[in-house]
């Protein structure tokens, strides 16, 4: 398959007012009739008229009410038509219950649904399925659903039909349909203005009892969006659809939002403090969208992160405002380090916007996403929070109903600061993570520090530029006070120095507070002035960064040298965790270590080439000592952060169960699981019993738990996927593809369902010791697993091969084993372009 260019863009030669589309639903031969005004865009000279369509059969077309025979051509058809507006119709037959793929119109659990995002639509008819053609769509759906959904508002609905009209122009992609035996939970929500909007969670019967927790988020959602960004909703109905057979998380259709049932579903009994958290930033980020992606939305493919990166942002904001600031910026980064950076650092690396793709579906990343969003703070940090609200106003008025590129963004910015983004632009075009390292002098009052930025050469990109860094800083003296406030120094040049007089002693710096940019901070420094930040660092994300950066430390001396646990370690998180002064969900987060993943990556770029094994060892070893060291401790933490309020998933009653549960895990490495079995057997709440069955499976003594779980549980597939995914995440490594390869064997085990076969094979990857097992097994499981899945689910597939992104940094002999599995998988007959695409880039 060819690349598509940024380069090679071109408008459309035909624009759309208005679209009449009439589906007639039958699960094998669903009949979808369109009426498409066309007219010739006046900005081309081209009449050449192609309309994109796959997987279907054309019954009928006909231009201005004559039967026209098209040019069936790959990808689509062909026509002449007259060099004037025209009306097009056409009929074509659909098979929805047999697209497993799960893009177009498909059949989940016996009810209709979409999903066109990116280029779905052209399953659905023939059409220009492209972001920058946008037009009202009239929808009439026949068929024997009690409940039958598309956008907008309803028109009219009776026996056997529904009408759905969506005034605002939009681009195929925000397409929805949906129909079948649903149940709602209602909910009401008057906007500023003083519009009244019927608000609806729609499910299958028997979970409505679990939308309450989402509706009450999409309500909070609105009124956020109002408060902080002006934002007012445009319908009379805003709905919202749970489907259990989904591709990604969830998709902001227009009015018409479509869920994946994990994150929309909640309860307390079946869903975890970090399921309600995630619950909640997905029902936000998927309503936030209904301004930055569908009133403004994106010109081409290339540019998604200007409604991805931007609604990734505000939903972190929205999180920060709802919970703890400083929680969320620390999980987030935990988050970015362990995907974008490792994307960044690998075969798969590309720009925020990419300048090619073959399969659009592949570069819904986490590049695209999260640091998408980094970029967006950046640029909040540099120009300020009162010009950053002043330019969003601006990018609003602007381009509300166009489709947009990150240039129309950027304009806006420049025109209301005066500033020149030129140099900033690069964040965009240059992949990688740069490197900023740092030194430091001390003369006459005087501090300064030095820093050189260097960016490594990414696939395509050998050299790069400097970029615009934003560098938060904080001093503080000698006795823990801050003697000086964070200030964000702005590097733009390969190596700059910046200096702060007056001081009476040799400062301690505090740098890139609040994780202001992207970048990997390299300076040479000790674990007394780490222990010393532990403690009294102001800025809560640096304090955290001197705790792992003290325990990252403490394991590559334990691995390189085989040294003992770090005793300056041991102390200094003892003193932390005791802290009552601190949030408990922060020390919760400060109690953490780093990923064996993040390590590896460590020891990679320290010249030493990681052994999994080994990494898991030590993690192991440093657990052990960290719970004898903290015996009297976690007990006393554990006790002291019960909850015996009534559950709430709020952050307070969160963080206290984190802190509780981290406890419990020391706990546990002591005592053979005596605590856990009691919390396991005492749980109603599925927090509090996941994690005791974690800390069971750990210790080894989880059997009869994990038996009498799926007792429990089986006839929830939600809390099933959890059961799945957490035998295989605790197993030893030597019996993790055992695992995962004798529960592909389970009767619940349902390759079709990607939230089952992720909580699976998505589990063995997510344990590296076991994935990267010396046998291969792990590697040959996953290959295998990836082969059947591809004719059945491109998506789900190519998504799951970045599990052998890293490979290259491993030895010769699994570099062997990988290279054969992606080998074996690219030598598939009839393999898909999505899975194609992302092997050859990972292979190299
Ligand atoms: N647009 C795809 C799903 C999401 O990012 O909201
Ligand atoms: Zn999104």
């Amino acid at each position: 398959p060819q690349p598509i260019y940024l380069a090679d863009y071109t408008p459309p030669n035909w624009l759309i007012d208005d679209v009449h589309l009439t589906f007639r639903l039958a699960p094998n031969a669903t009949r979808v009739v369109s009426r498409i005004a066309f007219r010739p865009n006046p900005d081309t000279a081209s009449r050449d008229f192609f309309l994109h369509g796959e997987a279907l059969t054309l019954i009928d077309a006909r231009i201005d009410q004559k039967p026209v025979t098209p040019d069936l051509v790959e990808g689509g058809l062909r026509c002449s038509v007259p060099d004037a507006p025209f009306i097009w119709e056409c009929e074509v037959e659909i098979d929805p219950a047999n697209n497993t793929a799960l893009e177009g119109l498909y059949m989940s659990s016996g009810m209709y649904c979409t999903q066109c995002e990116a280029e779905g639509f052209r399953k659905i008819t023939y059409y220009p399925d492209r972001p920058d053609v946008m037009a009202t769509f009239t929808v009439r759906i026949e068929g024997d659903m009690p409940v039958m959904l598309s956008n907008g508002n309803p028109v009219s609905q009776g026996p056997g039909f529904a009408e759905w009209h969506d005034p605002w122009p939009k681009p195929a992609y925000l397409f929805a349909l949906v129909a079948g035996d649903l149940v709602n939970h209602p909910g009401q929500f008057t906007t500023r203005s003083g519009r009244e909007v019927e608000l609806n969670i729609w499910v299958r019967p028997g979970d409505e009892g679990k939308c309450a927790f989402a509706m009450e988020a999409l309500k909070k959602s609105m009124t956020w969006d109002e408060d902080v960004y002006g934002c007012e909703y445009d319908l009379d109905i805003f709905n919202i659809v749970a489907v259990d057979d989904f591709n990604m998380g969830a998709m902001e259709n227009k009015g018409l939002n479509i869920f994946n049932s994990s994150c929309v579903l909640a309860s307390p009994e079946t869903s975890t403090d970090a399921n309600f958290e995630r619950i909640e930033a997905i029902i936000a980020h998927e309503y936030f969208h209904n301004w930055t992606g569908n009133r403004i939305t994106c010109r081409d493919w290339f540019q998604l992160c200007l409604k991805e990166g931007l609604t990734v942002y505000r939903d972190a904001e929205f999180t920060s405002d709802m919970r703890s600031a400083p929680v969320k910026r620390i999980s987030d980064v935990i988050a970015l380090r362990a995907r974008q950076f490792r994307e960044d650092n690998g075969p798969l690396a590309h720009p925020v916007r990419p300048e090619s793709f073959v399969e659009i579906n592949n570069f819904y990343t986490a590049t695209i996403y999260e640091k998408g969003a980094e970029v967006i703070g950046m640029l909040k940090r540099l120009v300020g929070d009162d010009a950053y609200a002043e330019a969003v106003r601006l990018y609003f008025n602007r381009h509300d109903g166009q489709a947009c590129t990150i240039e129309d963004w950027l304009s806006a910015f420049q025109d209301v600061t005066g500033r020149d983004l030129t140099q900033f632009k690069r964040w965009y075009s240059q992949a990688g993570t740069p490197r900023l390292k740092v030194t430091e002098d001390f003369k006459d009052g005087t501090y300064t520090l030095h820093f050189e930025q260097h960016t490594p050469a990414t696939p395509g990109q050998p050299q790069k530029a400097p970029q615009v860094i934003p560098i938060a800083v904080g001093l503080l003296g000698p006795n823990g006070h801050e003697v000086m406030e964070t200030t964000v120094l702005e590097m733009t040049e390969a190596r700059q120095s910046f200096s702060f007089e007056g001081l009476t002693a040799r400062p301690v710096p505090s740098i890139l507070r609040d994780f202001s940019a992207p970048v990997i901070l390299e300076r040479a420094t000790d674990n007394a002035e780490r222990a010393f930040l532990l403690a009294h660092d102001t800025d809560p994300f640096n304090k955290w960064e001197a705790g792992r950066a003290l325990a990252r430390d403490g394991l590559i001396a334990q691995i390189r040298e085989g040294a003992a646990p770090d005793a300056a370690y041991l102390d200094a998180i003892h003193a932390m965790a005791r802290d009552d002064s601190l949030d408990p969900a922060f020390r919760a987060l400060a109690l953490g270590l780093p990923s064996q993943d993040d390590l590896a990556q460590t020891l990679a770029d320290l010249g030493t080439t990681p052994d999994p094994q080994t990494i898991w060892e030590a993690l192991e070893t440093l657990r052990q000592a960290r719970a004898q060291h903290c015996q009297d401790l976690a007990t006393r933490l554990h006790a002291q952060f019960q909850v015996t309020d009534p559950y709430r998933p709020d952050a307070e009653q969160s963080g206290a169960r984190a802190l509780a549960n981290a406890a419990l895990g020391m706990i546990s490495r002591l005592d053979g699981g005596a605590q856990a079995q009691r919390q396991y057997d005492a749980a109603d709440n599925m927090t509090q019993q996941l994690a005791a069955l974690s800390c069971l499976l750990q210790s080894g003594t989880g059997a009869e738990a994990v038996q009498r779980f799926y007792d429990q549980w089986r006839h929830d597939r939600l809390v099933i996927d959890k059961w799945f995914t957490l035998q295989i995440v605790h197993a030893d490594p030597q019996d993790a593809a055992a695992t995962a390869a004798r529960l592909t064997a389970h009767p619940d085990f349902d390759m079709k369902n990607p939230n089952r076969f992720r909580a699976t094979l998505g589990a063995l990857a997510a344990n590296p010791a076991g994935f990267h097992h010396a046998s291969g097994a792990g590697y040959e499981l996953l290959a295998e697993w990836l082969i059947r899945l591809d004719p059945v689910n491109p998506q789900t597939t190519a998504r799951m091969c970045s599990a052998f992104e890293t490979w290259k940094r491993y030895d010769a002999a699994r570099q062997d084993m990988i290279a054969g599995q992606l080998d074996r998988i690219l030598d598939t007959p009839g393999l898909s372009r999505d899975t194609t695409e992302m092997v050859s880039r990972i292979r190299g």
